[in-house]
Order: C-alpha cells, then sequence, then structure tokens
C-alpha cells in the first residue's frame, strides 16, 4: 500500500484487527484474513435484466474487453472482476471448493463443469480501474432461465439458500435498466441488503433512449431528462440515476476504435441523417462495404454512427473522444467512486465488525475479542459505520418509519449543518441548538414503547449522533 491510509474508519478498523492480533495464538491468522476484508476494494455487484448492458459497461469501466457481451445465456456466470497481478482466475464452486483456472488474455474463460455448479468466477487482472473498487458482473434477473436469477441472488444475498459460501460479499449495487425498471425487478433490489445510498441507478443504452437516433430529440438529452424523473420516483431505492450508453464508453475506453474505422465512417460524413440510416439498412451500403457497415454498427450503433459522421472526418482521436464524451461514463464513474464508494466502504467495515462478532461467538478468547469489538463500535469514527447499518435495518424491517430520512440526512450530510438540514451558513450556535432539539426528540421518542425494534436500535445511534453535535464547540 503506498499511500497513507487517513479514513478514520480504516484507522479505527486497523487498530482493531492488531489489538485482536496482540491477544496472539489462532488470533493472529484471524486478524490477518480479517485485515484482508479491511486491505481489499469494496465490491461493487452490477445487476439488472439479461441484455441491460452489464458486460458492455464491465469492460467500459476496466477499460478492457474482459467482460463477455451478448454471451449464450447459459454460459453466463457471475464474475469478480479484481485488480492483482498476475492475470489469472479462480472458480468458486457450489460445494465450497476453489481451483484455477486457465486465462488466455481477450478470451473468455472458459468452464471445466456446468455453470449450475458455479458459485463464481474470480478474475484477477492489473488494472488502475480496479483499484479502488472490486467489480462483479452477474447472468441478469428474471431471464429466460431461473437458473440465471438463482445464480445473481445466491452471490449477491448473503444467506440466500443457506450457501454463505456463494457469496461474493458485495458492498455496493450498481443497477442497470433501460426503461423503467419493473416490478420485479425493484422488488428483487429491495431484498438485498444495502441502503439506497449504496445503490446507483444505471438508465443504460442511451444512445437508443426514446425514439432513437432519428428520433426528434437526441437521446442522450432524452435519456439525461428521463434520468432525471426517475431518480425522484426511485428516492427510496437508489442515490441517484445516471444515464450511460455502455457501448460508446466500451469502444472509446477499451482501445477498439481504429484509423480504419474512423476513415470508413468519414467516407459518408457528408451524407445527411436520413440517407446515411437508409444506407445503413440497404443490401449494398457503398461507399462502405457490408463488413465495415458492420463493423460500424457494433462499434458505435446507430447514435454513433450518425452522429459521428462529421467527427469521423477529423480522424480515430477525434471520433473516440466525441464517444467517450457523449457516453456519460466520465459522470458514472464519478458518482461511483465518490458517494456509491463512499458508502460501499461503511458496508465493508460492517461487513468486518460482524465478521470479528462471529468470531467472538465460537472463540475461547470471546471475552477479549467482544471488548474488543465493543470498543470499535463505540469509537465515534466509527458512528457512520453504525448510521448506515441502521438504515439498512430499517429499511429491511420498517422502511416507513420517519428515522429513516434523519439517519439519511446525518449520512449524506457533508458538514454539521447539512446533517441537520440547516443552511450551510448556520453557525456553531445554530448547529448546538438545532443538534439539542434533535436530541430532545430523539429522547421523547425512545422513552415511548410505540417504536420497533429496529427503530430502537436506530435512535440509540440518533442519540449518541446528536449528543456529540449538541457538545461541539
Ligand atoms: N446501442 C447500444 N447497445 C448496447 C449498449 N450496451 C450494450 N449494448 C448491446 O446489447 C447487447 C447486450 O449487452 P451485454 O452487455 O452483453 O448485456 P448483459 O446481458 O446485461 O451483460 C450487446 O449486443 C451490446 O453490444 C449501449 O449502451 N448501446
Ligand atoms: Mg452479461
Amino acid at each position: 500500500m503506498s499511500a497513507p491510509v487517513t479514513d478514520p474508519v480504516h484507522v479505527g478498523l486497523d487498530a482493531g484487527l492488531h489489538q485482536l492480533a496482540a491477544l496472539g495464538g489462532d488470533l493472529v491468522d484471524h486478524a490477518n484474513r480479517i485485515g484482508a476484508i479491511l486491505w481489499s476494494p469494496p465490491r461493487v455487484v452490477i445487476v439488472g435484466r439479461l441484455k441491460a448492458g452489464k458486460s458492455t459497461l464491465v469492460n467500459a469501466l476496466i477499460g478492457a474487453p474482459v467482460a463477455e457481451t451478448a454471451a449464450l445465456e447459459a454460459t453466463n456466470v457471475v464474475t469478480v472482476y479484481q485488480d492483482g497481478a498476475p492475470s489469472r482466475a479462480e472458480l468458486a464452486t457450489l460445494d465450497g471448493n476453489r481451483r484455477g483456472l486457465p486465462v488466455t488474455v481477450g478470451t473468455p474463460v472458459e468452464l471445466p463443469c456446468p455453470a449450475t455448479e458455479v458459485a463464481y468466477v474470480h478474475r484477477w487482472l492489473p488494472s488502475v480501474a480496479l483499484r479502488d473498487l472490486t467489480l462483479v458482473d452477474t447472468p441478469g434477473l428474471a431471464t429466460l432461465t431461473t437458473a440465471n436469477e438463482d445464480a445473481t441472488r445466491r452471490a449477491v444475498v448473503d444467506g440466500f439458500d443457506q450457501t454463505r459460501t456463494a457469496s461474493v460479499d458485495a458492498d455496493a449495487v450498481v443497477f442497470l435498466f433501460d426503461a423503467t425498471p419493473r416490478a420485479d425487478e425493484l422488488d428483487f433490489l429491495a431484498q438485498l441488503p444495502f441502503t439506497p445510498l449504496n445503490t446507483l441507478g444505471v438508465l443504460s443504452r442511451a444512445d437508443g433512449f426514446g425514439e432513437g437516433a432519428l428520433g426528434r430529440q437526441d437521446p442522450l438529452a432524452h435519456a439525461a431528462e428521463h434520468a432525471a424523473v426517475l431518480a425522484a420516483r426511485l428516492h427510496g431505492v437508489v442515490s441517484a440515476v445516471t444515464p450511460v450508453s455502455g457501448l460508446m464508453a466500451q469502444t472509446s475506453h477499451t482501445g477498439a476504435l481504429t484509423e480504419r474505422d474512423a476513415q470508413a465512417l468519414a467516407q459518408v460524413g457528408a451524407m445527411s441523417a436520413l440517407d446515411l440510416a437508409e444506407l445503413l439498412e440497404s443490401d449494398d451500403p457503398a461507399p462502405l462495404t457490408p463488413d465495415q457497415r458492420d463493423r460500424l454498427l457494433d462499434l458505435l450503433g446507430e447514435y454513433g454512427v450518425l452522429g459521428g459522421r462529421h467527427v469521423a472526418l477529423r480522424g480515430a482521436a477525434a471520433l473516440n473522444q466525441w464517444l467517450a464524451e457523449r457516453s456519460g461514463v466520465a459522470e458514472l464513474r464519478r458518482v461511483l467512486h465518490a458517494s456509491i464508494g463512499r458508502f460501499a466502504v461503511l458496508h465493508r467495515a460492517q461487513r468486518i465488525l460482524d465478521e470479528l462478532d462471529r468470531l467472538a461467538y465460537r472463540h475461547p478468547a470471546r471475552d477479549g475479542i467482544r471488548t474488543i469489538v465493543h470498543r470499535m463500535r463505540v469509537d465515534p469514527a466509527m458512528r457512520p459505520v453504525t448510521l448506515l447499518a441502521d438504515l439498512a435495518r430499517l429499511h429491511s424491517d420498517d422502511p416507513r418509519s420517519p428515522l429513516v430520512d434523519e439517519l439519511r440526512a446525518l449520512l449524506e450530510g457533508r458538514n454539521s449543518a447539512e446533517r441537520l438540514g440547516l443552511d450551510p451558513a448556520a453557525g456553531p450556535d445554530r448547529i448546538r441548538a438545532a443538534a439539542q432539539a434533535r436530541l430532545g426528540e430523539a429522547q421523547s421518542r425512545a422513552a415511548l414503547y410505540t417504536h420497533t425494534a429496529a427503530e430502537d436500535t436506530a435512535l440509540v445511534s440518533l442519540i449518541s449522533a446528536y449528543q456529540e453535535m449538541a457538545a461541539l464547540r
């Protein structure tokens, strides 16, 4: 690890794990095992229907064509893409075994057994894009076979089917849909152990949105408008909705586009959009050969061919830059690494505390371990971890509780004023007064006997958060 770690949550967990190791014996190994979770990037799982564009987006984000796209459904399995050298793959089967798989760069991994016996494939490759986040591609939801949906569920829902070994331990979700998400997709999301803060909506295939490339409105602009509407409607499910053309991003970020492609497109650069659209459909697309036409459509899609035809006159570099800018992937990356990434780190911290609880439960040194875990949990630096866990519990047990919005504001706010819903210019006196008022409300609510168990736990965290803010000087 190069950069010094300054994240207080990370520092707190690391200190706790050192104390665990100091108890000696086999606890040194346990501290190392659990520490490996801390030092590995949080895991973001990509879910959505078959052909929503998941694998295409994974390739775009990694910047290499590693995930098989438009593959036969039966050969599709959950795949974890993690930064690491050498480039290699391991197969995790449902019986809990792992074994190495031969990989050849540029070709998909071949399975030595039926996909129904596979928990997931774990693929390592050296990639800067994977340094902060590990990506998990899934076969998809509600597809032709229930096997795919089961594989996705097993991998993402902790303890689904009692096979914890099959779980990839995800910390956040990217949820892809190409129009408005359907009820069964939203049901699936609701079953995941994540809060909306850990869930990013992606309006995929934005280049074909609405009436498409020849419609009255630019599909990308139309998709951006629809994404804003969906973000408001899905407020309780996702933290944001980002429109993306995975195809344009994949082509521009994997180096697939060549000077020869740009030259081919430039040949039709002066044609009108309607004439070119007709040409693309015809049996003889001269001056393009049928192969050139097919390749351009595969790489760019209809929108990319029509919209990129003028840009192609300036060469492959200009066309590539146009594709990258229009694809929306930069904004997706930004949201992934900023907000989703931050909450994924907090979710991973909770996984570590849960792991320590499990260890305390079965280990002879349970008292010593419990003392350490307790100290870690009450450390004020760990407060966001606890608040996020409380929010997750409320979402699954009591989603209509008024505490949901209160917890969310505390977690999303970047400073005390925002956390308390105050004007950003509010001074310390107003902040203390507001915190004191909230503290009073939380305490009276806690004194009632009408709240649920999930609210009960949340109130304990809220009370100590407000106490701390009320005492601020
Ligand atoms: N036009 C267009 N096609 C896309 C886009 N993303 C994916 N596709 C195409 O849709 C098909 C399915 O994509 P894939 O990534 O395999 O979907 P998955 O089943 O969700 O993994 C492939 O033929 C892709 O080329 C996109 O943003 N725009
Ligand atoms: Mg796929």
